[in-house]
């Protein structure tokens, strides 16, 4: 599937702004047919957002099930003759569409895209009726899980990941006119010797008998630089720019479907970014170099909108990654817009590039998330047909994604259980699901500190070892000296393994403002002595080829005994403020400022994410 484009022969309407919502707790709606008429008692909301936090209602914020979605389009009368298709950059978690009365697609999965061709049921020039029945419902059969369990006042949604179910259509909706003949897919693969790149690429392309396919290749500046024929083929591609960390040098690939007579009947534009990622032994190569990955994990989540994707906050969420010297980040716990990833490639971020299968763990339930006594793999919970969801979910992801030179490395999974033989045989298929998708970049899960070293099942499938600790936190709570002790022991035992360890968390709860003379839990001092602590523990550890602080900001959770207003584990806060010890390396990728040194470079030389309490240290740096 192809993102929509405006191109000389496509054409796009993006349908965002107010539609009508309503939600159906007693999912009555479809058997009613709502989707044939107005909604019988819509309110107003806005798209794309999170429906949760825009109205002043408990009963909105935490409500699940059935939620429906109307409004009305003018279908451009410029479109006869052409494929007309509804598409959906996401609906979370499922969703089902209606075109008029016609049913025109389902899809499960609240961060992959999904469209139908809806051309026989709409006339250019005329208005149609759009219904979407978006249903944000967890279960031990969806991705992520979750579990209705009965309470004294009514039913609850109980999960076990840790941050707030928020839903909705989070993402643009748009309308889209493509030639009948046209391009469906297209894939690309780099790689480069010496000075000269190679693009291999293949080209799917429908109702296109009798049509070839033409490719020409241009540089950032538009000069052609290699042109192809054919379905598939190579590119070869001179004195070679390429893609690399902090420099994200794109081509854009114009692929063509052309008749006898010349005539270009479709035409679709793929950026491109030379570059080649490899593990080999402990390290993780970039175009051959050894890159350590120093960032965050980080989420989705803004005050106000929820989840959904907001052109204003992607770029501030840029510009801190860039202010901080950040160079890469993991899209912790499910696929991000895909307009993330694009400004990414153009940024010169690297990604690790997450599927939705977070919380697939009981074990993790105690005290924090609630919903206990369950056992996370059996016939009644995470089943066979739960795994063919997450097989699916991967395989979306990779086909969203695969184009992009910012994602370097697939993470299938966050903290699932992965210290059992259910574990084991859960997982095995998926990290072939995950290769057969595609056989060009390492593919790996990220293994929870209840699976430690030599107890971990499924770490022998991964090509990179992806790790959350949060020793001097959940263990060793306010003992760094035992923490560092304990941690180094654990990721000695990691290094054995012989392959390259990206510690994907580690962090401190951090209430903005909160300080204490002796580094107390919760105080910003706290957090400075965790991040320093965890530093040095990476950095006598040759395998460690990566740091993701959790998190970037503070986020929304559930709420519980453990969370107060969210997680607090940000170097943020959740309106982007910075915590007070946060600042960088001036040798990180990014424009230097005086106001962006650290003194304690020197201590780690290999770290490039430092952290400096500028308020009280002597040498510390003035904003
Ligand atoms: C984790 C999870 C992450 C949580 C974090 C925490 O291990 O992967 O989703 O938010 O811990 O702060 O507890």
């Amino acid at each position: 599937m192809l993102r929509p484009q405006d191109t000389t022969t496509r054409e796009t309407k993006r349908l965002d702004g107010i539609w009508s919502f309503q939600l159906d707790g007693e999912s009555e709606g479809r058997d009613a047919r709502w989707f044939g008429a107005n909604l019988p008692a819509p309110r107003d909301m806005a798209v794309p957002a999170s429906f949760n936090d825009l109205t002043a209602d408990a009963a909105v914020r935490d409500y699940f099930g059935d939620i429906w979605y109307q409004r009305t389009v003018q279908v451009p009368r410029g479109w006869a003759d052409q494929r007309i298709v509804l598409h959906f950059e996401s609906a979370t978690h499922r969703a089902t569409v209606w075109v008029g009365d016609h049913e025109v697609v389902s899809h499960e999965g609240g961060y992959t895209p999904f469209e139908a061709d809806i051309t026989e049921f709409v006339t250019p020039g005329e208005a149609v009726r759009v219904t979407a029945l978006v249903n944000n419902t967890l279960s031990f059969q969806s991705i992520p899980p979750g579990v209705i369990e009965e309470g004294p006042a009514g039913q609850k949604q109980i999960y076990w990941h840790d941050f707030f179910n928020f839903a909705g259509i989070h993402r643009s909706v748009w309308l889209s006119a493509t030639p009948q003949a046209r391009v469906e897919d297209i894939t690309v693969v780099t790689g480069f010797e010496g000075d000269t790149g190679s693009v291999d690429y293949t080209v799917e392309a429908a109702d296109a008998d009798g049509l070839d396919v033409q490719v020409v290749l241009r540089d950032a500046a538009g000069r052609e630089v290699a042109t192809g024929t054919g379905a598939t083929g190579r590119l070869k591609v001179a004195d070679v720019h390429l893609w690399a960390p902090g420099h994200g040098y794109l081509y854009d690939l114009e692929v063509q479907l052309v008749d006898d007579g010349g005539a270009v009947l479709d035409s679709y534009h793929q950026t491109v970014g030379i570059r080649t990622v490899e593990v080999r032994g402990t390290q993780f190569l970039i175009n051959g170099d050894p890159f350590y990955f120093k960032g965050f994990g980080m989420h989705e989540d803004h005050s106000t909108i929820g989840k959904a994707h907001s052109p204003a906050h992607v770029v501030q969420d840029f510009e801190l990654l860039d202010w901080i010297g950040a160079n890469s980040f993991r899209t912790s716990h499910y696929p991000y817009s895909e307009d993330v990833i694009d400004y990414a490639d153009r940024h010169g971020i690297v990604i690790i590039d997450e599927t939705a299968a977070v919380g697939l763990n009981m074990g993790l339930g105690g005290g924090i998330f609630g919903g206990q006594g369950y056992q996370t793999f059996s016939p009644d919970t995470i089943n066979d047909s739960s795994r063919e969801v997450h097989a699916q979910a991967i395989r979306e992801l990779i086909a969203r994604d695969k184009n992009h030179p910012s994602v370097v490395l697939w993470s299938i999974a966050n903290e699932p259980e992965s210290d059992t033989e259910g574990a084991e045989d859960y997982f095995r298929p998926l990290f072939d699901v995950a290769r057969e998708a595609d056989p060009t970049r390492p593919v790996g899960f990220v293994n929870v500190m209840l699976a430690p070293h030599g107890k971990c099942r499924v770490s022998q499938f991964a090509d990179v070892l992806m790790l959350n600790r949060y020793y001097g936190w959940y263990v060793n709570t306010g003992d760094l000296a035992g923490a560092e002790i304990a941690w180094t022991n654990e990721l000695n035992g990691w290094a054995s393994e012989g392959k390259p360890i990206v510690i994907t968390e580690y962090g401190a709860d951090t209430l903005a403002g909160n300080h204490s003379l002796t580094p107390q839990p919760w105080s910003e001092e706290y957090q400075v002595d965790y991040l320093d602590m965890n530093h040095r523990v990476f950095d006598a550890c040759d395998a460690v080829v990566g740091e993701h602080v959790w998190n970037f900001a503070d986020f929304a959770t559930t709420s519980g005994i453990m969370r107060v207003d969210g997680n607090k584990k940000g170097a943020f806060t959740r309106d982007r403020k910075p915590k007070g010890h946060v600042t960088v390396d001036v040798t990180a990728p990014g424009p230097s400022s005086p106001a962006r040194r650290h003194t304690s470079a020197a201590a780690c030389p290999r770290r490039k994410l430092a952290w400096q309490l500028w308020q009280t240290s002597a040498s510390s740096v003035s904003r």
